[in-house]
């Protein structure tokens, strides 16, 4: 019932709130032309070349990290951002690709190889959509769509067409809005950025909580960051390893860039996630079985502030990006507003994109009464495959925002002697997430809006009721979730008697 209401309100929203006209990914724009011919137009998609990644050196200058508490403590930028040695991290650095860059299975990794394996067996992935363009360019999107089909789109991709509902049986449609009447859904993307302090604080004074879309090489860069955000009550999804364009991926590498950054938050954070957000938006049913296999749900969004654009790290003067964040928080009085709600696109990535969000939040929660992470948009009370319980919407609308069941200590701790960290290798860069040439967002949530998710004996992902996950591979998924999930209660032990 409630399933059926929540279908209806997202076709009503989709139609009412086109998404906004949006952009991708940070650099240097070029363009490439795409021919929708579907909406009979062309459509100018702006590409970027990867104009960032400075690769630093490991950092000697090492400062005596404590825990995640003393870490959220730390309140100047320059001070948050020394790296600390946690030797549980370095020790684990042997079993992941290298930070930033385009992860693939580990040689050595039988256990990647074969969930792997498994994955193809399985039959979901389907064979006839192929890695796009050529590496390394098509890493950042360059050449990615040429000779793609769109107005058919067999491969359901969005980049190309907006297209979230897939064509390959079994996949489940992405999550792109928020049901709920006069509901902003949260999510920042891009972090754990080590400068976050000061929007995290901000978030607690105000009582709120974020989804927040992590990069594995950021985990691993800032471990202390990134379990604040778990600590502070916030929802967590994946958001790749080194942020590439995923369908450029060949399929080892897709589940490769997935599955470490789900190794990392698990052995980090203590949690199996899941939901991902694809940087840049770049999916298709051949990347989203991959995930899906893994347990994960794709998530998109809505509505793009493009803010990872602002000065001064990027290109836009402020007033610009602030006209994009203006124009979405006038939809609070929209008619729409009255019925659905929607899901935005932010970012936790430069001082810039963090200054915006907290000077635009009392706008926003003037125009949208409810601003909420995508847990209480969902009423998805289990996001994770451990038994941590988060609000539903009536829960969370009614003050009581805190997931119970977290974490009181976290397993990776700094040492008494700090050593310089063995990840750290690329600070400063630029890592944006934006959707191609403003889709016509035609899709619509018509399936659960549960994650695709695994059960096990510990707890797992809620799934309301919907007519094609009961033929959904869930079953397919349960087994690598779980494995995921042992393995790494595996390397908990070792960590413990370290
Ligand atoms: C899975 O299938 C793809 C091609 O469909 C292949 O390239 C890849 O090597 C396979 N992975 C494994 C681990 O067998
Ligand atoms: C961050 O941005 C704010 C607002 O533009 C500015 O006042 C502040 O100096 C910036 N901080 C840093 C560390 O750049
Ligand atoms: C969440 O639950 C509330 C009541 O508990 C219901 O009114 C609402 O429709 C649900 N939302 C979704 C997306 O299922
Ligand atoms: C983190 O934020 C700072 C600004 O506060 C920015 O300079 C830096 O590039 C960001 N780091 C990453 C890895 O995105
Ligand atoms: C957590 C939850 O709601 N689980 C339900 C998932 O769907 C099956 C089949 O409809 C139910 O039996 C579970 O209770």
């Amino acid at each position: 019932m409630r399933f059926t209401a929540f279908a209806l309100m997202a076709t009503a929203l989709s139609v009412a709130l086109p998404a906004t006209q949006a952009h991708i990914g940070p650099g240097v724009p070029s363009k490439i032309q795409i021919r929708n011919t579907d909406m009979n137009t062309v459509r100018a998609v702006r590409r970027m070349e990867h104009s960032h990644d400075h690769h630093r050196p490991i950092h000697r200058r090492a400062k005596a990290a404590k825990d995640e508490a003393s870490e959220a403590q730390i309140e100047t930028p320059t001070e948050e951002c020394k790296p600390y040695g946690l030797s549980a991290v370095n020790d684990m650095v042997k079993d992941f690709p290298t930070a930033w860059d385009v992860a693939d299975i580990l040689p050595h990794d039988t256990q990647a190889m074969a969930i792997m394996q498994a994955i193809n067996a399985s039959g979901l992935v389907p064979t006839d959509i192929q890695a796009r363009g050529q590496q390394p360019a098509s890493l950042m999107g360059t050449g990615t769509e040429t000779g793609y089909n769109s107005n058919t789109d067999p491969a359901c991709y969005w980049t190309a067409t907006g297209c979230t509902t897939p064509k390959a049986k079994g996949v489940l449609p992405d999550i792109i809005s928020c049901a709920e009447p006069h509901t902003w859904g949260y999510t920042l993307d891009d972090g754990p950025n080590c400068t976050h302090n000061a929007l995290y604080d901000f978030w607690k004074t105000q009582n709120q909580k974020v989804s927040l879309m992590y990069i594995g090489s950021n985990v691993m860069d800032w471990p202390l960051q990134a379990q604040r955000g778990l600590a502070d009550g916030h929802h967590i999804c994946v958001h790749t390893w080194s942020h590439k364009y995923m369908t450029a991926l060949t399929s080892n590498q897709a589940f490769a860039e997935l599955y470490y950054t789900m190794q990392a938050i698990k052995k980090i954070m203590g949690i199996t996630p899941t939901c991902w957000r694809p940087p840049y938006g770049d999916v298709d049913d051949r990347i989203r079985a991959i995930a899906q296999s893994l347990g994960l749900r794709t998530y998109v969004w809505d509505h793009d502030t493009d803010d990872w654009e602002v000065a001064p790290e990027g290109p836009k003067p402020t007033a610009t990006v602030q006209a994009n964040y203006d124009s979405i928080i006038s939809l609070g009085s929209a008619p729409a507003a009255e019925t659905g709600g929607i899901v935005v696109l932010q970012h936790e990535l430069t001082n810039g994109t963090m200054e915006l969000v907290k000077e635009n939040y009392p706008k926003m929660k003037s125009a949208f009464p409810n601003i909420v992470p995508l847990t209480a948009c969902l009423n998805l009370t289990h996001p994770y495959v451990e038994d941590i319980i988060y609000p539903n919407f009536a829960e969370y609308v009614g003050g009581n925002v805190m997931p119970s069941g977290l974490p009181t200590t976290f397993t990776v701790q700094a040492d008494a002697v700090a050593t310089p960290q063995g990840t750290l290798k690329s600070m400063g860069s630029l890592m944006a997430t934006a959707p191609a040439g403003g889709p016509d967002n035609a899709g619509v949530v018509s399936s659960s809006s549960a994650a695709a998710g695994p059960s096990s004996s510990n707890g797992s992902p809620d799934n309301l009721s919907n007519k094609k996950s009961a033929a959904s591979p869930s079953t397919v998924i349960a087994p690598f979730a779980v494995v995921i999930a042992g393995l790494t209660a595996g390397a908990f032990m070792l960590l413990n008697n370290n």
